[in-house]
């Protein structure tokens, strides 16, 4: 292991800042972001690579920078592609091995994601240029973390102080950072580099950014010790919420993939390659614009193979006897294809007596929808506790639940009944129409979920196997943590 020493004088901090600023590796202007939005400062440190005597400096200042207490690393990797010269110096200036993420992984059964040589258990330090969200940082840990690797820590050049410290936190990673990006301003300012006004542009600049971040309400609740999966398995009365704990169990993996792909044949790509890491995988059939009648033994056929069960996110929410038509006929068939549906209780318990009609002879489930993830949906209060009643009416056809915060609920209720919940990703946030999303841990560990439903956190990641796998295994320790 390497050990790192910790202290770096005001004035060596600033030289530093004097020649980002000078080599226009942080500018001031207006500047349109990626996003679209006008930005008064813009930061590229793409450039370094051209300033040899820079790099070697902003490596030295990156390693001075971590404190004792987190010193010891058997290897570091930097998150493509800026970090990596940064990465490159530190690992031969303190003779600490590298690794390399490799960001695109064309075929996810041969292709490596990591290069360079380790072993499961070591530890890796994270190597970063600029944070944000704390995203990329996420990106670069994830397949470490697949891999074996223990990722702690990650040492950065700036932070912009949104939100990216907090998130990483989350995610069980110190972030250590050289300057935050307010600091800089400051100091750019102070050396007669900015004006006030320009200063003051940014500061407010940053400001407002900072609070397009979607805040995330503080959980209070904590979870008492958890009746373990294989417990529950015993006490459940119906046998696909049987099942669904057995394979949870069986497969260690408490992770729903929400497969939201626009068409059958992607859907059915990702089932298997994603297969083994799931315990469940939900559909949204109706969204598929080249369903075709065989889509569900097709489906089905991947499922048994590698053992999880078909959830489609139906949503019923009509009378009784119109939902049994809807359950069993159209197009669709889904009562001939999915384990497990779910259904809203605004009609009242009517709706759950047509489903089990015709569900419960072929030995299928039903989640009941208590809460929703999005922001200012109206399930709630008693409509939350009156979903919970009909569940325990039912028990013998309803598994479980669609639920967000089950550890707020007034009473723990029947632990036959699972929780399942969406709008997980690794960091907290949300999307533009009303998501909004917490992480892994603190759905499962704070809020008391069982499993995890993760959509756009694995099918829009650059390699989703490997997300998968981090999320699986971010979604069972949270869950492990509770049965000590
Ligand atoms: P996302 O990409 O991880 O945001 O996808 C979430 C999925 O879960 C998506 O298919 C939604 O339809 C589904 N969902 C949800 O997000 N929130 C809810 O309260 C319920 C379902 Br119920």
């Amino acid at each position: 292991m390497s050990s790192f020493s910790s202290s770096v004088s005001a004035q060596a901090m600033e030289s530093l800042i004097l020649q980002l600023h000078d080599i226009s590796a942080v500018k001031f202007g207006e500047f349109k972001l990626k996003s679209g939005i006008l930005s008064p400062i813009y930061i590229d440190l793409r450039l370094i690579v051209s300033y040899p005597s820079l790099l070697r400096q902003i490596s030295q200042t990156l390693t001075a920078i971590i404190p004792a207490s987190a010193s010891a690393y058997d290897l570091v990797c930097g998150v493509p592609y800026t970090a990596l010269p940064i990465a490159t110096c530190i690992s031969t200036e303190n003779n600490v091995p590298m690794l390399m993420r490799r960001k695109e992984v064309k075929d996810y059964g041969t292709a490596k994601a990591i290069e360079g040589a380790f072993s499961s258990g070591q530890v890796c330090l994270i190597i970063e240029d600029l944070v944000t969200s704390g995203a990329s940082v996420l990106e670069t840990a994830a397949p470490l973390r697949a891999a074996g690797l223990k990722v702690t820590d990650a040492v950065v050049m700036i932070d912009r102080e949104q939100g990216g410290r907090e998130n990483l936190a989350e995610n069980g990673i110190r972030l250590h950072a050289m300057v935050k990006l307010t600091e800089m301003v400051r100091i750019l300012k102070e050396k007669g580099r900015v004006s006030e006004e320009t200063e003051k542009m940014v500061m407010k600049f940053l400001e407002e950014n900072r609070k397009v971040a979607v805040p995330v309400p503080k959980v209070e609740t904590k979870v008492k010790a958890r009746v373990p999966f294989g417990e529950r398995a015993k006490i459940a009365k119906n046998p696909t919420g049987k099942r669904l704990f057995e394979i949870m169990v069986q497969k260690e993996t408490n992770l729903c993939l929400s497969a939201d792909v626009s068409t059958a044949a992607a859907l059915l790509d990702i089932a298997e390659k994603v297969g083994p890491e799931i315990c469940m995988l939900k559909t949204h059939v109706d969204i598929l614009p080249d369903f075709t009648p065989d889509f569900g033994s097709k489906l089905r056929s991947i499922a048994e193979k590698h053992n999880f069960l078909i959830f489609e996110d139906r949503k019923f929410a009509d009378i009784g006897n119109t939902v049994t038509m809807q359950y069993e006929g159209g197009i669709f068939r889904i009562l001939d294809w999915a384990d497990i549906v779910n259904a809203h209780i605004i009609p009242g318990p009517g709706i759950v007596d047509g489903l089990k009609l015709k569900g419960l002879p072929r030995g299928r489930g039903l989640l009941l929808l208590a809460e929703m993830s999005s922001a200012g949906n109206l399930a709630k209060g008693d409509y939350t506790a009156a979903a919970a009643k009909i569940a325990e009416d039912h028990s013998d056809f309803v598994i479980g639940f669609i639920s967000v915060n089950p550890a707020s609920w007034p009473s723990p209720g029947n632990p036959g009944l699972i929780h399942a919940t969406p709008g997980v990703q690794l960091v907290k946030g949300g999307d533009s129409l009303g998501q909004q999303y917490n992480t892994p841990h603190s759905v499962i560990s704070e809020r008391g979920s069982d499993i995890i439903i993760v959509g756009r956190g694995i099918i829009k990641a650059a390699n989703p196997l490997e997300a998968a796998r981090e999320y699986r295994l971010q979604g069972w320790d949270a869950y492990l943590s509770n049965c000590k």
